[in-house]
């Protein structure tokens, strides 16, 4: 990434997913940023349904990011992660791995679906199960169930790719779509005991991780010694730190 480029700033929220995977992007293409926390709630000054958050996303919710490199303002992950591939990818990294209308196609169905659907349910399980105040069995049992049909297609797809990466060939954008969601597994009272190729994908992801921590620690992003196949090169070049962004969002 050029010298030159200013910071963007994050507008964030320290335990949830969906900044998370606008953080690993920025990470991932080496782009400086600066993370800019708000509370969730209504208060003017700090929450993220207050008047000053509401100037920047009148949805109110997180991530947003603004570029003061161009002054773009953006919301929506989804929309957040495409500008940045789009201005900031110029070499491919992180985007569809070739140039085919159905290599396109294939990786939107994948974005669309974990932006309309995986991502939502699972979040709805994570309300259901944890923070509603009154119990309410029947939401819990619709949206665990909906998340489980989730976890059925993506383990599908991982079928079809050896579990290295949810589209063909190497680890693209998709996957930090998915992995923060993912990872909150747990959280939303979910099993993977079903799901080996997840685990086994969700595993690699954590691995990738922890390689890439050693390389940003040096200011480099590059395979240790530990990283055999060149395959594996580049799923380290592509690897983040989750400690990294969470010291960065908390
Ligand atoms: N579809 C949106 C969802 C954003 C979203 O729901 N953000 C949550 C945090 S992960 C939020 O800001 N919640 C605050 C609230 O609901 O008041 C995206 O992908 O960016």
């Amino acid at each position: 990434m050029a010298a030159h480029v200013k910071p963007l700033i994050l507008h964030a929220h320290s335990s949830s997913p969906n900044p998370i995977k606008v953080a690993i992007t920025l990470e991932a293409l080496h782009i400086p940023y600066e993370v800019k926390k708000w509370d969730f709630g209504d208060d003017p000054e700090k929450g993220v349904k207050g008047t000053k958050f509401l100037k920047i996303n009148e949805n109110g919710r997180v991530p947003a990011i603004e570029d003061p490199n161009t002054g773009v303002v953006a919301w929506e992950s989804g929309a957040c992660m495409n500008y940045i591939r789009r201005v900031y990818d110029k070499g491919n990294m992180i985007g569809p791995s070739g140039e085919l209308a159905q290599d396109l196609v294939d990786f939107e169905k994948w974005e669309y679906f974990l932006l309309t659907t995986l991502g939502p349910m699972t979040g709805q399980a994570i309300w259901f199960r944890k923070y509603n105040a009154e119990k309410n069995e029947n939401a819990l049992e619709r949206y665990t169930a909906q998340t489980y049909r989730c976890y059925d297609v993506l383990e599908g797809q991982l079928k079809k790719t050896g579990a290295e990466s949810i589209l063909n060939g190497r680890v693209s954008a998709v996957d930090y779509h998915f992995e923060p969601w993912l990872h909150n597994y747990p959280l939303a009272g979910l099993s993977l005991d079903k799901y080996p190729l997840i685990k086994k994908w969700l595993g690699l992801m954590e691995t990738r991780e922890e390689e890439a921590l050693h390389g940003l620690k040096l200011g480099l992003c590059i395979a240790t010694g530990k990283v055999a196949t060149p395959a594996a090169n580049v799923r380290v070049e592509h690897a983040v730190s989750r400690e990294h962004i969470i010291s960065k969002l908390s």
